[in-house]
């Protein structure tokens, strides 16, 4: 019949425009482009190559040392200010400030590393926690440390 054809030829045309088998809501958060954060990490500074994100999901870190002693990274979901976390004998008290959501740990000047994570939206910190021996002070409390933000989470404002 060839009002059937017509409705075929067009159902199949809708199909296609849609760019194929149709997939849920849902569905397309899961599949979303993994996303790549490059962080640069060295004496007295994080510094991710982006400081937020816009949607939940897959997140690669690949974290370079360019320092010249060892480091580490921590991402830590909390909603304090990435300067203000709670520190004892040095270290972060991670448990204390947040939620440890994946580590990597010390590795030497020159490496690279990675990790992937699965990050709900929400506000995040990353910083090393390393200190030195005979050091009062870590490197958290000398500067290694960066805010990053998951999806629409509102701006907090910034302590001046
Ligand atoms: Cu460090």
């Amino acid at each position: 019949m060839k009002l059937q054809r017509y409705f075929f030829g067009l159902g199949f045309t809708l199909f296609l425009s849609a760019g194929g088998w149709p997939v849920s809501a849902a569905d397309q958060a899961i599949r979303r482009a993994p996303e790549t954060v490059s962080v640069e990490l060295k004496e007295g500074s994080v510094t991710p190559d982006k400081a937020s994100i816009s949607n939940a999901g897959k997140v690669t870190f690949k974290v370079k040392n360019t320092g010249t002693v060892a480091h580490e990274m921590v991402i830590l979901k909390t909603d304090l200010p990435a300067d203000a976390l709670i520190v004892g004998e040095g270290k972060v008290k991670e448990e204390a400030v947040g939620k440890v959501i994946g580590e990597i740990e010390e590795f030497p000047p020159n490496a690279e590393k990675e990790i992937t994570l699965d990050l709900s939206a929400g506000r995040y910190v990353l910083f090393c926690n390393v200190v030195e021996s005979g050091q009062t002070e870590g490197h958290y409390q000398k500067g290694m440390r960066a805010a990053f933000t998951v999806g629409s989470v509102s701006r907090r404002k910034k302590s001046s």
